[in-house]
């Protein structure tokens, strides 16, 4: 008899509070420990792997090093993209740990037959199609190809050496995508592929009722190709089983938190984990969950501020934080509602985080956005006039919000400053300009304004607006991509 496991959506490099990063390091490694002690005859990883497709260095670091650890143990790792780890042009952290033999991408398959062989090649981009081998690149073009109406795709099964289990795999797809890809499969092929077979996959089914409520995005069930002993998926965070003509189809969900919601459901109850599937004489005997990772213990601070003053709304925090017993817990600070009066600002969140943390919270998650105020509330202006007028309006308005120390930041100084930072932020890229230095450009001159307006500044001040353009100069990087990537407005639905 032997035994695999399965695992999908960790999500490393998600959370931001130093506590919160250490137990998403200690969930990841820890289930890998358990799988070296308990001698797995492989490890399946059904995406989502890396909360982005590059993540940090700290994090690429530790999971360099633990996936090392199982490689000396002897135990392969299979894995496909997820939607949050994927690139179409194989940029992701886990092409580097396929490169240095950690790691292998089950999702091989070719496309065959038909003009859309060729679309496959074409819509993946140089690099894509140089691969295109990979049904990351194929996937790229599955809904071309099938409105072309020719070509199936023809996915290659990865055998693993000790026990001859096959695996065919599907990275996660842009939302929308998957449909028509999954109807471009070469079916016949995969029934008719002798063994245990595996198919692993990142996405939903509409019938499996995740209790977020976003299945109606889902394809049927029925999209999964027969034939299979094992559907290993990913995508889901919750833990949930189902069977497909008699198959299981698992997901294991996160092992620890790889959404905001994901921090609130332990809170509530919900256990985390893996799966370990037995199997034996070709066939898959028993399904168990391991929810042996580290405990962790939470409290939550809740205050409802919806139609309160933000007066009542700080006191009430500061009692509760004050006869909260935080120590060696993950506590999440959750103020949400719309104040009726006063401001946001006035509901001290930082000063409850402090005074959490100093009383030995193991980690303090505060969710700030979902606090917001009636009176101050930064509004439409009711002033008509030309697009300039309106927005020196807007700013006039709300200056009087601004609870900056800086003197440049507030009053008409404030005005003036916003009016002009917006004139340089909307400047259009011009044709013969590259993004990057359209991008650098834009930002020196923000940069330029903004010590102009502070009175044209020391050296000290000057490196200091250099440091701030660096990082808005990533954030640029990041907003780049989501508009290359045709947006991120499906990630909020995302798992
Ligand atoms: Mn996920």
């Amino acid at each position: 008899m032997g035994v695999f496991a399965h695992t999908a959506d960790i999500h490393l490099g998600f959370q931001k509070y130093e506590g919160l990063q250490l137990i998403e390091q200690r969930a990841f490694e820890s289930m890998l420990d358990r799988c070296i002690e308990k001698k797995v005859d492989f490890i399946l990883v059904a995406g989502d792997l890396f909360h982005t497709n590059i993540p940090e260095m700290r994090v690429q670091k530790y999971a360099f090093a633990a996936f090392r650890r199982v490689r000396e143990a002897g135990i392969p790792v299979y894995a496909v993209y997820g939607s949050h780890d994927a690139s179409p042009v194989h940029n992701s952290v886990i092409d580097l740990l396929e490169a240095a033999g950690y790691i292998t991408k089950v999702s091989k398959g070719e496309e065959v037959g038909g003009a859309g062989a060729e679309a496959a090649a074409e819509a993946g981009g140089a690099e894509a199609a140089a691969e295109a081998g990979g049904a990351e690149a194929a996937a790229e073009a599955g809904g071309a190809g099938a409105e072309a109406g020719a070509g199936k795709i023809r996915l290659s099964f990865t055998t693993d050496p000790a026990t001859g289990i096959k695996i065919a795999g599907i990275p996660g797809l842009k939302a929308g995508r998957d449909e028509a890809y999954y109807r471009m499969l070469d079916r016949e092929a995969l029934a008719a592929e002798p063994g245990l077979k595996i198919f692993m996959f990142h996405g939903g089914f509409s019938e499996i009722k995740t209790g977020r409520g976003h299945e109606g995005e889902f394809m049927p069930i029925s999209m999964l190709p027969a034939g299979f002993d094992y559907y290993a998926g990913g995508h889901m965070h919750r833990h949930l089983q189902e069977n497909h003509e008699g198959v299981p189809v698992v997901y294991p969900g996160t092992p620890f938190a790889g959404y905001h919601g994901d921090l609130e459901e332990n809170a509530g109850g919900v256990s985390r984990g893996f799966v370990m599937v037995e199997f034996d004489g070709g066939k898959v005997l028993r399904i168990t969950r391991d929810t042996d990772g580290p405990p962790v213990e939470y409290l939550t601070v809740r205050v409802d501020a919806q139609d309160r003053t933000a007066e009542s709304v700080a006191s009430e925090l500061a009692e509760k934080v004050r006869k909260a017993d935080p120590s060696d817990k993950v506590v999440l600070v959750r103020v949400g509602g719309e104040l009726t009066v006063g401001r946001t600002a006035d509901v001290d969140l930082n000063g409850a985080v402090d005074s959490l943390d100093s009383r030995g919270a193991k980690a303090v998650s505060l969710n700030r956005s979902s606090l917001t105020s009636k009176e101050y509330r930064i509004t439409a202006s009711q002033y008509t006039g030309t697009r300039r007028e309106v927005e020196r309006a807007v700013f006039s308005e709300n200056v009087g919000e601004v609870r900056a120390a800086r003197d440049e930041l507030r009053g008409e100084k404030g005005i003036a400053l916003a009016v002009g930072m917006l004139d340089i932020l909307r400047q259009e890229q011009p044709d013969g300009e590259n993004k990057e230095d359209y991008v650098t450009r834009v930002l020196a001159d923000a940069a330029a304004a903004m010590l102009a307006a502070a009175g044209g500044g020391n050296g000290t001040e000057a490196a200091a607006g250099g440091g701030n353009g660096t990082e808005a100069a990533a954030g640029g990087g990041n907003g780049t991509e989501a508009a290359a990537g045709g947006g991120n407005g499906t990630e909020a639905a995302e798992e």
